[in-house]
């Protein structure tokens, strides 16, 4: 992994209905997230947090359904030239969130300075709706379509080019919920998908070298790590604006982070989805920051 760090926030809560996740930033940092990293002898520059505008009444439902276009698609290109500049100075960048909306531009961003990039999407969704097959209009369903070219191009030609990612350099790991159109997506592009079926059958630990081994085949140039904190159950993350039972715990989420630190081939990485106003006392919050302390190599021995 590499030493340096570029902490960008993004207080962005428009990609969804619930409020509330644009303090998400503010919890993470609250929860010691820059000390825990500068204690792992990381030299961590915390960039603060891309400005988001104020939503336009007429824009919060249009004709494309996609809610708040204009205020994601203008977050989206300020955070993707942040993130490349961090990406072009040879720094990792580590977005914190913000709704998942905000993926879009990270990996906008990075897809900029590699030319294969490996994603790893970690969540309980599969974020690949576009508007035609969205059953909310919410655009934090679909940040994963967009990457891949799919969507209005408002969205997919944020950072001037498109696709941003191939089909078969993603693993989505954790999914227990995807929509009918996102289903159909999958089986037609062939996206590599462990959902919690094979987590519970084959184990945390088997899923996770199955994912590494698969992208390592691929010979992937760099690896971002999408991690949606939805996809942890909700016991364990009960922050979060679309909570869906029988999700990974912590501890299995933890070994998730030592097998990617231990590999050592992750170039970004997001943490989104986190809501303090549906928190319980900033668990989820302290749970992000956890998980992310494990990703920078922190042992427990
Ligand atoms: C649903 C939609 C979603 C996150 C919920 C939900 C998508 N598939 N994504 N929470 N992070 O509205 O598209
Ligand atoms: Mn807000
Ligand atoms: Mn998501
Ligand atoms: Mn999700």
């Amino acid at each position: 992994m590499k030493k340096n760090l570029s902490v960008i926030g993004v207080p962005m809560d428009l990609g969804q209905n619930r409020r509330g996740v644009d303090m998400g930033p503010s919890a993470m940092r609250y929860a010691g997230v820059i000390e825990r990293l500068t204690n792992q002898g990381y030299d961590v520059e915390d960039l603060g947090d891309v400005s988001i505008q104020n939503p336009v009444a007429k824009d919060v439902k249009n004709d494309a359904n996609l809610k708040d276009l204009d205020v994601v698609v203008n977050a989206n290109k300020a955070l993707a030239k942040k993130v490349k500049e961090a990406t072009a100075k040879e720094r990792f960048p580590l977005v914190l969130g913000g709704d998942h909306s905000i993926a879009i531009g990270s990996l906008a961003g990075v897809a900029d300075q590699y030319q294969n990039m490996g994603v790893i999407w970690y969540d309980a969704h599969g974020d690949l709706n576009t508007g035609e097959t969205s059953p909310s209009g919410n655009i934090h369903g679909m940040p994963l379509a967009v990457s891949l070219g799919i969507g209005h191009p408002s969205l997919t030609e944020i950072g001037g080019f498109a696709p941003k990612i191939k089909p078969e350099n993603i693993v989505i790991i954790g999914a227990r919920s995807l929509d009918e159109g996102e289903k159909e997506l999958i089986a037609e592009k062939g996206i590599k998908v462990f959902t919690m079926h094979e987590v519970d059958r084959f184990g945390m630990s088997n899923v996770m070298s199955q994912a590494l081994d698969y992208l390592k085949e691929i010979k992937t140039d760099g690896v971002h790590l999408s991690l949606d904190l939805d996809a942890l159950d909700p016991q364990d993350a009960p922050g979060v604006g679309t909570p869906v039972l029988g999700g990974t715990s912590y501890r299995e989420t933890h070994l998730a982070m030592e097998m990617l630190a231990d590999a050592d081939v992750l170039t970004s990485a997001e943490f989104v989805e986190v809501n303090p106003i549906l928190d319980v006392k900033n668990r989820t919050a302290e749970a992000a920051v956890g998980l992310i302390g494990s990703l920078f190599g922190e042992k427990l021995l």
